[in-house]
């Protein structure tokens, strides 16, 4: 038998916006979630269905009931990068060949061969906080952003933003911040609000938008003057033919998903750096068994790709920490046909869902009672393993999946193992209790520590 899904009382023209804190969203609906059950409804802007079990999600997940919706802050950064790979619509043309074209791309033979030049912005973090000293309180996230920033530039376009050595910001990256909160500002006008209060930020946004065309434009023509045979993706986007249709990305393609990447790339790898470090100088034991296994594996050698993959530790530690704080914390799926979730309820054609990670991550009927600790025990390769099907979701589903987790997950592993060979770490306020700053993806707010050189004589 069929049963209504929540909804909580809302007001007329405002509907549940109120029940949503716009700076900490992930909080309210964790607790909406408590009040209300697993599955509810509210109208912000438009109706969505959150989902926030790991039972019910299971079907949202089904590739052939349900596909990739592209709704609220994804709609709104689609009028800066349309088609490009992370806004396509399902089906669209230019998504199916730049999809098959890029996966060799981003396949793990091409990842290694960013291996030096992922080490190298690594190399500039190691610096960077040397010098700092052990006194200093370092801004975690903002230094991570820097990384993954840096070297998603690098490693895609051959193009140093040199973010270490700013204070300021590369043109390129206001510009793409501006889209990022301009898209999430957007996303949460009211729709009876007349356009005319927003002109100007209207006018900010698409600036931003010409700007952003207008760099990736300035890379790409500098390119085509001076090819070069580096491995990139930006190479492989000039060069690459499908396999499918023999066709070539048109050039306002290329210059699409060249934004994409640094909008997709960069946020969420270096969220989910600040989030393992908040964990392990929150849980000493998972703290010395991921010291431990460094210096055990790597000690004082260099750090190459092999010595990498012998890390199962960390692997798990990264694993656990995007179960807790899934980085991307949600993503919308639509109904292709009348469905039915969890054989209770009734979802129609064309409803929009939102999978609420962070929920979904936490459910204890998948994870057990501890559920909200930090154990990267079971994330180990074994018990990851035996994990039920669609339980850990971080990285997205099915062909929508994100294609940077071989990019993010070797960038990541670098860089923890560099960090923890060189550095000891500690809070740099010891009462520090988590906060979370939400934007497009989720990071620890105002998230310090403190880092002190282990060999003093490096
Ligand atoms: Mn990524 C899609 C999470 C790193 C480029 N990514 C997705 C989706 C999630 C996601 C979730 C699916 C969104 C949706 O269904 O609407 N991504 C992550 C996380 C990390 C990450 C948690 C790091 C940790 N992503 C990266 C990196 C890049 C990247 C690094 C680029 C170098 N992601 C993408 C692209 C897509 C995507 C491109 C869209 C893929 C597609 O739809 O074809």
């Amino acid at each position: 038998t069929m049963e209504p899904i929540p909804q909580p009382a809302g007001l007329p023209f405002l509907g549940n916006v109120l029940s949503i804190d716009a700076a900490h969203p992930q909080e309210s609906l964790a607790n909406i979630a408590q009040l209300y059950g697993p599955i509810f409804k509210l109208k912000i802007g438009a109706e969505r269905i959150f989902v926030a079990s790991h039972e019910l999600a299971k079907d949202l997940f089904d590739e052939e009931k349900f596909e990739k919706a592209v709704a609220g802050p994804l709609k709104e950064i689609r009028h800066g990068v349309k088609d490009g790979l992370f806004t396509a619509q399902p089906g669209e043309h230019n998504w199916e060949i730049a999809h098959r074209i890029l996966m060799p791309a981003f396949g793990p033979l091409s990842i290694e061969s960013m291996f030096n030049e992922m080490a190298d912005v690594a190399s500039q973090l190691v610096l960077k906080w040397a010098r700092f000293g052990p006194h200093s309180a370092i801004d975690v996230t903002d230094d991570f952003t820097r990384l993954t920033l840096d070297s998603i530039a690098l490693c895609a376009m051959g193009d140093r933003f040199n973010s270490f050595y700013h204070d300021d910001m590369h043109p390129f990256v206001k510009a793409m911040l501006g889209l990022l909160t301009g898209a999430g500002a957007r996303a949460r006008r009211p729709g009876f609000a007349p356009e005319m209060l927003y002109s100007k930020s209207n006018q900010q946004f698409h600036d931003d938008i010409d700007e952003l065309q207008t760099v990736a434009k300035q890379l790409l023509d500098e390119r085509r003057k001076h090819p070069s045979d580096k491995k990139d993706l930006l190479n492989a986007m000039i060069n690459g033919r499908d396999s499918k249709t023999g066709e070539q990305l048109p050039e306002e393609v290329i210059i699409r998903n060249m934004i994409t990447f640094l909008i997709a790339g960069h946020e969420t790898t270096s969220g989910l750096l600040s989030f393992l470090f908040y964990e392990l100088l929150s849980n000493p034991e998972a703290y010395s068994a991921a010291q431990k296994e460094v210096d055990d594996i790597i000690g004082k050698q260099k750090i190459t790709l092999d010595l990498l993959s012998k890390l199962p530790y960390i692997n798990a530690c990264l694993r656990e920490t995007l179960r807790l704080h899934p980085t991307a914390p949600g993503f919308a799926l639509t109904a292709k046909e009348d469905q039915v979730l969890g054989g209770r309820y009734r979802v129609k054609k064309g409803d929009v869902c939102v999978a609420v990670l962070p929920l979904i991550h936490r459910d204890a009927a998948v994870y057990g009672e501890d559920a909200e600790a930090f154990k990267p025990e079971r994330m180990l390769d074994e018990p990851f393993g035996k994990l039920p099907p669609h339980s850990w979701k971080p990285f997205g589903n099915g062909m929508r999946a994100c294609i940077g987790r071989p990019f993010a997950w070797q960038e990541a592993l670098l860089c923890v193992a560099t960090l923890l060979q060189t550095f000891r770490f500690r809070l740099a306020d010891p009462s520090y209790t988590l906060q979370i700053k939400t934007t497009l993806t989720i990071k620890p707010d105002s998230f310090r520590m403190k880092a002190e050189l282990r060999d003093p004589d490096m």
